[in-house]
């Protein structure tokens, strides 16, 4: 019987299994070779740690390797129910909620190596942690998309640590009781995404869809999203690297100014407070602040009797 320590922790209603112990063998070399790694010699514990029958579809894994700068405190290489992601803000968020109950981590600012760069957080006596994600920036604005239905929507390619396609005119009500439409136009607008070979810079694939509306209410929020992640799920935080996509968005069009904050609420009524810094003309440095909460404390068996070990057959 193999054994997989985990905490498992929620930040604002999005799970994160953080794995601190377990088989996997990473070699050295930077995050984005040990993502490559796990990504080719791992896919199986993946599915494990965070498929059915022990995981479920919205689970978000963290995987803590040791660090690669000298001055980071840990590594990560964050995964869902399809595969690896490059970052992912709630899931950080989760990862020092983690380390905080395990006494590995204090209050004050540290930092951890991730697949696409090096991010810092600061934690405050009550838990609440302040994220520098990775530089973020607006890469197409405003691009036509011609859905199959006939149908045009408009949005912005955006990074902000994944690839993001923000939309806002999208005509739904981003509210919970709405989920079957907002899921699928947004696997409607993925689609087509890849059916005009829009893509990020490179040919990245825009695997993040984030329709944005108005907040629940303006005290609350100064926007809410539904973001559909890469394995069809949606993410019932308001998804760090989306607000940092969203952030970057909103710098280059000159709609938000430096150091002012912005609230994006989540599609379950969680709320993020965004910031950022301008790094240059064309790249921001978001700051992301959120708390998530400990939810579970074990290990994680992997019977090689049992025939749905590894998950389901995909
Ligand atoms: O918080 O960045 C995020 C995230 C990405 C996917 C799910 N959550």
């Amino acid at each position: 019987m193999e054994r997989i320590r985990v905490i498992d922790t929620h930040t604002g209603g999005e799970p994160t299994r953080v794995v601190i112990s377990s088989p996997i063998e990473l070699p050295g070399g930077s995050m984005s070779d040990r993502r490559e790694h796990f990504d080719a010699e791992y896919d199986h514990y993946r599915r494990a740690m965070v498929c059915e029958p022990r995981g479920n579809d919205v689970m978000v894994g963290a995987l803590m390797t040791p660090p690669v700068a000298p001055d980071s405190i840990a590594g990560v290489i964050f995964f869902n129910n399809v595969g690896t992601l490059g970052m992912c803000g709630h899931g950080l968020i989760g990862v020092v909620a983690a380390l905080r109950f395990l006494e590995s981590v204090g209050q004050g600012t540290h930092r951890i190596d991730t697949p696409v760069g090096t991010v810092q957080f600061t934690l405050a006596v009550d838990g609440i942690v302040s994220l520098q994600n990775v530089p973020s920036y607006l890469a197409q604005d405003n691009v036509v998309l011609q859905l199959p239905s006939g149908r045009q929507v408009h949005g912005d390619v955006a990074w902000g640590g994944n690839w993001f396609f923000i939309c806002h005119d999208h005509g739904l009500t981003i509210e919970l009781s709405n989920l079957q439409q907002l899921t699928m136009l947004s696997r409607e607008i993925r689609a087509a995404l890849r059916q005009q070979n829009i893509t990020g810079d490179g040919t990245h694939e825009v695997d993040h869809i984030e329709l944005v509306g108005p907040a629940s209410s303006p005290c609350l929020a100064d926007a809410k999203n539904f973001v559909l992640c890469p394995g069809e799920a949606y993410d019932r935080s308001p998804c760090g690297t989306g607000t940092s996509a969203k952030l970057a968005c909103l710098a280059a069009r000159g709609e938000l100014a430096e150091g002012v904050v912005f609230r994006q609420e989540s599609i379950v009524g969680s709320v993020f407070s965004a910031s950022y810094r301008r790094l240059n003309a064309d790249c921001i440095e978001p700051t992301i602040e959120g708390i998530a909460y400990v939810t579970g404390e074990g290990e994680l068996l992997l019977d090689p009797l049992d025939p749905f070990c590894m998950g389901f057959p995909s």
